[in-house]
């Protein structure tokens, strides 16, 4: 099923030298015995029409994906940052409610270097600089972005299969909503779709889950982490016993769409555990991201040392 829709839907653009930008990142950081984990963020479109002018989309900002990268770039993870395309990016996240241009002003006295950080923004993104400078220079971010559904699922079996070579020391942490349903390329009209025909009947195809082949094919040996997105609390952990039984993966963040940013658990075979963030973590402007980030290193190394150990 995954095979025939990556054959059936066509390829993203310049695919070969992204691969070879992921496998020249993976080599470097397993040179030096770094963990390195492929991060999935923000939703993917589903193109209605070839030629396309429109599209179905869902909520997701890509939040989780961008705050949950800097955590696991501080916890010592190189980060392969699959993100859709005008969703949040990490660091720069930080400014996404401020108008850039608002934090800057012009110095008369200066001619040369005129624009200048205003005073009261010097210490806020002195420090989002910083990190930012440190992750450039240490080469440990390395962003692939996507659009489509399709674009999404090319480019993760590209970023899964180059992450094979490093065993146990791979963890993927599939954060981004996709699309469940689309329009086969062969179902699709080419040309917009005129208003002037009437109502319009979709007719949806479900896409195939592509947590099969990456857990029995893509990586076998990695530690596997997939997300599960609730509006119902009372399906939310059976849902994800399921996924874990049908995918034989090593975990799933259970989450419910109104208070993600608030608690999740952390669900796997053996055992269920609540992640919350206390009212008052949350207004000194912690986030979730970091507890989730820290449990998983750790659950990581644990699963990494029985390497060791055999
Ligand atoms: O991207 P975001 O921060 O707005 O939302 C995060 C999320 C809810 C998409 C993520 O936590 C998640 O559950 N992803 C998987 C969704 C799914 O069940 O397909």
């Amino acid at each position: 099923m995954a095979a025939k829709f990556l054959s059936e839907n066509s390829t993203p653009e310049r695919l070969g030298e992204k691969r070879s930008e992921v496998l020249d990142f993976v080599e470097r950081h397993k040179r030096v015995g770094r963990r390195v984990v492929l991060v999935t963020s923000g939703g993917t479109t589903v193109p209605l029409e070839s030629k396309t002018v429109r599209f179905i989309d869902n909520f997701s900002v890509g939040s989780r994906g961008a705050a949950s990268t800097e955590y696991f770039l501080k916890e010592g993870y190189a980060v392969i940052f699959l993100h859709r395309n005008r969703s949040l990016k990490p660091f720069l996240r930080h400014l996404s409610s401020s108008n850039f241009l608002d934090l800057l002003q012009l110095d008369a006295e200066s001619p040369t270097s005129p624009v200048k950080v205003r005073p009261e923004h010097q210490e806020r993104l002195t420090s989002i600089l910083r990190d930012y400078e440190r992750v450039r220079g240490e080469g440990t971010l390395l962003g692939v972005e996507f659009q489509s559904l399709s674009e999404y699922l090319h480019l993760l079996q590209v970023c899964a299969t180059c992450l094979q070579t490093l065993g146990r020391s791979a963890m993927l942490y599939l954060a981004a909503a996709v699309a469940d349903f689309y329009i086969p390329p062969d179902q699709m009209p080419e040309h917009k779709i005129q208003s002037s025909e009437g109502p319009l009947n979709l007719s949806l195809q479900l896409v195939p889950k592509m947590l099969e082949p990456l857990v029995k094919e893509w990586v076998p040996k990695a530690f596997v982490v997939s997300f599960k997105l609730e509006t119902n609390k009372d399906i939310l952990v059976s849902k994800s016993l399921q996924a874990l039984d049908k995918y034989q993966h090593q975990l799933v963040v259970a989450n419910l769409l109104e208070t993600r940013k608030k608690e999740v658990k952390l669900v796997t075979k053996e055992s269920c555990v609540d992640i919350t963030m206390t009212t008052s973590e949350l207004s000194n402007g912690q986030e979730i991201e970091q507890k989730i980030v820290k449990e998983l290193s750790a659950l990581h190394s644990d699963f990494c040392s029985v390497d060791k150990q055999t």
